[in-house]
């Protein structure tokens, strides 16, 4: 098993749906071990576009890290997802962070993820959940990361991660 990160991103839609249709999706493949809280985020890149919810997450899986990339672009399809120009708004982004100490550059897949370093809509949710996480290529803590970025504006806490999980399984509880 390897332990793996993933950011999640949705600026369209229903946006704490479609987090948790992602999560309920994942789930046969891959365990979340831990959730960051919600935030709201100002859109980084190109901004002429609605604010998005971020999330982190901590997964185990069974999966290689090319399974795992395969995995989430078949969840962003489902959910909607239409490959137009890059940063667009999207009902679902799933990106791999990291992926056990892995340090690969590939065509199709770079981990750690090579803008991780620059996105305060990553690292605030990642410093959440793991702080002392030691980035493999620069050597560097997750909390460290945060506090060389600076500026955290643009960045507000939204909701409770867990809220995400166990959607079905709460409803049927009830029933
Ligand atoms: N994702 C991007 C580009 N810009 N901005 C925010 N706030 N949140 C995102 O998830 C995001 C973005 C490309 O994937
Ligand atoms: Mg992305
Ligand atoms: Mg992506």
């Amino acid at each position: 098993m390897a332990i793996a990160y993933l950011a999640l991103g949705s600026n369209l839609g229903n946006r704490q749906k479609n987090l948790s249709e992602a999560f309920e999706l994942m789930s046969g493949q891959v365990m979340v071990q831990e959730v960051s809280s919600i935030y709201e985020t100002e859109p980084v890149g190109y901004e002429q576009q609605p604010f998005f919810l971020n999330v982190v997450c901590r997964v185990s899986t069974g999966l290689s890290q090319e399974k795992l990339l395969r995995l989430a672009k078949e969840i962003e399809k489902k959910l909607g997802r239409k490959s137009s120009f890059r940063n667009a708004p999207r009902p679902i982004d799933i990106d791999i962070l990291f992926y056990d100490g892995l340090v690969m550059e590939g065509q199709e897949l770079t981990i750690p993820h090579p803008r991780l370093t620059e996105r305060a809509f990553v690292l605030v949710p990642l410093a959440e959940i793991a702080p002392e996480l030691v980035h493999p290529g620069n050597g560097k803590a997750v909390r460290q990361l945060l506090a060389e970025l600076g500026s955290v504006s643009g960045v507000r806490e939204w909701g409770r991660g867990e809220e995400l999980l166990n959607r079905r399984r709460n409803v049927s509880r009830i029933r």
